[in-house]
């Protein structure tokens, strides 16, 4: 099994591997993590994506905590309890070309038209040539229950939109790619206290990686690098949603900690030049 991350330094942008605590470069400078489940680095390092991926897709309702926690808020229930038991998984497009996914340790977006927003912390898989698996990462599908909840056609504003995405530390390439995961998800506030903590295991999916990767695939030309966020099976209580000050911290044993303080998205949306 390896690790694999992504760094900015005095070199320009590299990738790098996890070896006993540290991070060995190309070139062979070794970086120790000022935290190391979190990646957290010294200066000058700046920690990335562990890749740029072209496309990010995701999967829906693949738990059965996700199918009931969207009939709950849903003014249309059928569909979801209709995908949940369909051969066909519900897939949709998240980011391309990272313009809304944000790095581990960068801040993730809430939309200002929203009340209800939640992380989604789901096991991401990327994409390698022909369809293979080439290894697994930790993503947070950020959502507005909200606005997905008011109808389903409105899935696209309460997914896309500015620091709606994370994913990382790492990419993790076991020995074998079927295999399950772990995950802790904690919400804190600006004082460190906890909010909201749950976990959930891939072995309650309703489908294998494979099978989501090849629903992905047919007749869509998915770039190798792209990752597909295989859903959630963690949803906070109703009443709990993300504010600005928040942080969010998603653990995977295998992979490490993707850590990511809540703002506003309109702060994450620089002006284009005229
Ligand atoms: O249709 C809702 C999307 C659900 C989702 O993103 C998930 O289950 O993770
Ligand atoms: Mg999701």
């Amino acid at each position: 099994m390896a690790l694999y991350i992504r760094v900015r330094g005095p070199n320009g942008v590299e990738q790098g591997t996890v070896e006993d605590g540290r991070i060995v470069l190309g070139d062979g400078t070794r970086i120790t993590p000022l935290e190391l489940d979190s990646m957290q680095l010294p200066e000058p390092y700046e920690l990335l994506t562990p890749l740029a991926a072209p496309e990010i897709w995701c999967a829906g309702v693949t738990y059965e905590r996700s199918r009931d926690a969207r009939v709950e808020e849903s003014a249309v229930k059928d569909v979801y309890t209709m995908v949940y038991d369909a051969p066909r998984p519900e897939l949709f497009m998240k980011d391309a070309a990272m313009r809304r996914t944000v790095a581990p340790g960068r801040p993730i977006g809430i939309r200002a038209d929203s009340a209800w927003n939640v992380p989604e912390p789901e096991i991401g898989v990327v994409l390698g040539t022909n369809g293979r698996i080439a290894g697994y990462t930790i993503g947070n599908d950020v959502s507005s229950r909200d606005i997905e909840g008011a109808n389903p056609l409105y899935l696209p504003q309460a997914k896309i939109y500015a620091g709606a995405c994370s994913f990382g530390p790492a990419v993790f390439v076991p020995e074998h790619p079927e295999l399950d995961f772990h995950l802790t998800l904690r919400v804190t506030d600006e004082w460190g206290r906890i909010l909201f903590e749950g976990e959930s295991s891939t072995s309650t999916m309703r489908r294998s990686y494979t099978e989501l990767v090849e629903w992905l695939l047919i007749d869509n030309p998915v770039p190798p690098g792209s990752v597909l966020l295989t859903g959630t099976g963690l949803v906070p209580p109703d009443d709990f949603t993300l504010l600005p000050g928040h942080f969010v911290e998603i653990q995977v044993p295998q992979i490490g900690t993707l850590v990511n303080p809540v703002v506003r998205a309109s702060e994450l949306i620089q002006k284009e030049p005229d």
